[in-house]
């Protein structure tokens, strides 16, 4: 079975839950302690040599790791990735565009106000990852404006990908009441029958470490 490396905040793990629930595939979770940073323990490096979740351990017993590369190789063949070599290249260039834009700067902000809880003590950067943030979201929200998707006519992990840290905007003190385009877009998310809330995740077979 497909085992999971996660932690139940981790946007990045979401993005891979998400995207075995829309597949309907079964699998199986390991839980990382990420209280005490076991993410950086031996047990988790000889996984993840990045010391990060989300990793995926294939049936064979062969890794991935990054959120991207695993919604990639599951989404293969599969109604979550384009057929054709532009529609494909089109998700390639949303999931690059949320890493580089997306998960450094609305991510970013969550991770300072909700997992550092440090707000106040590092105002200046959490003011400048929100204004990265809004610039991000400006693209969005042009790119969706008469879209339903940000490729083609269904959703694809280019969707699921860019979703998640755009739908917990609000956790990094960032507001998407300008955004109609976008707000539309992820609650169009939020109804599709794969959809699963951050919270709602199997119970772990196994903790690390
Ligand atoms: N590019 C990676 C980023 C992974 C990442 O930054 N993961 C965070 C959680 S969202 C992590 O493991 N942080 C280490 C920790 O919090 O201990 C991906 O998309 O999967």
């Amino acid at each position: 079975m497909l085992r999971l490396y996660d932690f139940v905040t981790s946007g990045n793990a979401w993005k891979v839950r998400l995207t075995l629930s829309h597949l309907d595939m079964p699998y199986e979770r390991v839980e990382i302690d990420r209280t005490t940073t076991h993410t950086q323990s031996p047990d988790y490096r000889a996984i993840n040599p990045l010391g990060l979740v989300p990793a995926l351990r294939l049936e064979d017993g062969r890794i991935l790791h990054d959120s991207s590369a695993i919604a990639f190789y599951l989404s293969e063949g599969t109604h979550l990735l384009p057929e054709d070599g532009y529609g494909r290249a089109q998700v390639v260039q949303w999931l690059i565009f949320e890493q580089r834009y997306v998960c450094e700067t609305v991510g970013m902000a969550r991770y300072i106000v909700k997992t550092l809880a440090e707000a106040e003590a590092r105002a200046a950067e959490l003011a400048e990852v929100q204004r990265q943030g809004y610039e991000a979201l400006d693209q969005l929200e042009r790119h969706l404006e008469g879209r339903t998707f940000l490729v083609g006519e269904s959703c694809t992990i280019a969707d699921i990908c860019n979703f998640v840290y755009v739908a917990m905007a609000d956790q990094g003190a960032m507001d998407l009441t300008p955004y109609p385009a976008l707000r539309a877009w992820v609650a169009r998310l939020e109804a599709l029958p794969g959809h699963v809330a951050m919270e709602a995740v199997p119970k772990p077979v196994l903790r690390l470490p």
